[in-house]
């Protein structure tokens, strides 16, 4: 019995997996197993042979038992230990980069300036890109003399022969918005006209499509007063800190007295800082409307006045955002766009993205 006993422990010891070990259960427990053919033996024998028999078989069996499920257990033990060597994940990897969009420069300053009037009770109005020459400048007092009238200054449409309706024109400036706005709503009214605007213009520091906002506000007695805080205002909150203001005399048609508003800056190593030193930076032509535009847009000259302002969307984003060349909003020059976080433009792409 001991023979069988070192036999069965050292062969379980010694299995290399799972089925060895059935293996191995069958032939000592198994029903024609080693063990269980000896316990059936046991009917054959003396009482007395029985009592010291039967006991060490039993414990026997009871052995080879144990032994058989350590050595399983022992077995999905050393499995699991494999799999985790073979299955690691390094759970700190950084995660693959995702193509993602993202607000352009012009549309967010656009929303950022939209706010700032709108806490100010200014509306946004909008309008057509294509106007007649009606509104884009007959409403305004600008005469047909003009130069601004000549065909090489602004995109006229093309007309097909025998077309006599009035000549249309890509919209010079974002006025005529506020034309209509003023002509559907009347008096009183504060609205800005943001959006896109086109004149016959290129070179380094000028394109045919820019976009501007233009502001008008009109009530029983408003003034030049009323038009400086409203500025002031307006750019302090859009630089972030107190930004001095100096009012020029100017002409434009469609404003009397006319105004050219500069910003504080300084001018330190080439680089403009607004809000800050003795320094001028002209962004802003503005005024008290014109009596014959309020005339021209059905509001009463002897009831109402107000004023009006008109700048570029693209330069005073330029100039929060340090973006040295105008080429830059149309040449997807991104550098800058990294400097002041606009990253996602600019994350390197696994299997090749848009960068270059
Ligand atoms: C500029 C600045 C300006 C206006 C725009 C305006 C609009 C209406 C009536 C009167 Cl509906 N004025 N807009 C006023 C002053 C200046 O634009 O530098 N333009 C060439």
């Amino acid at each position: 019995m001991d023979a069988l006993k070192a036999n069965y422990l050292g062969r379980i010891a010694e299995a290399g997996d799972e089925a060895a070990l059935e293996e191995l259960r069958l032939a000592a427990l198994g029903k024609k197993g080693e063990v269980s053919l000896k316990m059936r033996e046991l009917g054959k024998m003396s009482p007395e042979q029985r009592q010291t028999a039967g006991p060490a078989l039993n414990a026997l069996k009871s052995e080879i038992d144990s032994a058989l499920k350590a050595k399983k257990a022992a077995l999905a033990d050393a499995a699991l230990d494999e799999r985790l060597r073979a299955e690691w994940l390094d759970v700190t990897l950084p995660g693959r980069p995702r193509r993602m969009g993202t607000v352009h420069p012009v549309s967010q300053v656009t929303d950022e300036l939209t706010a700032i009037f709108a806490d100010m009770g200014f509306a946004v109005a909008e309008g057509p890109q294509i106007e007649t020459d009606w509104y884009n400048f007959d409403a305004l007092n600008i005469p047909p003399e003009h130069p601004a009238r000549q065909e090489h200054d602004t995109f006229f449409m093309a007309r097909a022969e025998g077309d006599d309706r009035p000549p249309h024109v890509l919209r010079t400036h974002t006025s005529p918005v506020q034309i209509r706005a003023m002509a559907a709503q009347g008096a009183p009214i504060r609205v800005i006209a943001p959006g896109r605007v086109y004149r016959m213009d290129m070179d380094q520091t000028h394109a045919p499509m820019f976009h501007q906002v233009e502001g008008l506000a009109i009530d029983r007695d408003l003034s030049m007063a009323n038009l400086k805080w409203v500025l002031e205002e307006f750019f302090s909150a859009f630089f972030g800190t107190h930004v001095k203001t100096r009012f020029r005399a100017s002409h434009f048609p469609f404003t009397e007295p006319s105004a050219e508003v500069d910003i504080q800056c300084s001018w330190e190593g080439g680089q403009v800082k607004v809000g800050e030193g003795d320094g001028w930076l002209e962004v802003l032509g503005s005024g008290m409307v014109h009596p014959k535009v309020l005339q021209s847009a059905g509001v009463d000259p002897d009831q109402w006045q107000g004023f009006a302002f008109g700048m570029g969307i693209d330069r005073i984003a330029m100039l929060k955002y340090g973006i040295p060349d105008l080429r830059a909003f149309f040449d997807s020059d991104l550098r800058w766009l990294r400097h002041y976080g606009f990253q996602s433009l600019d994350v390197p792409m696994l299997h090749g993205g848009l960068n270059r």
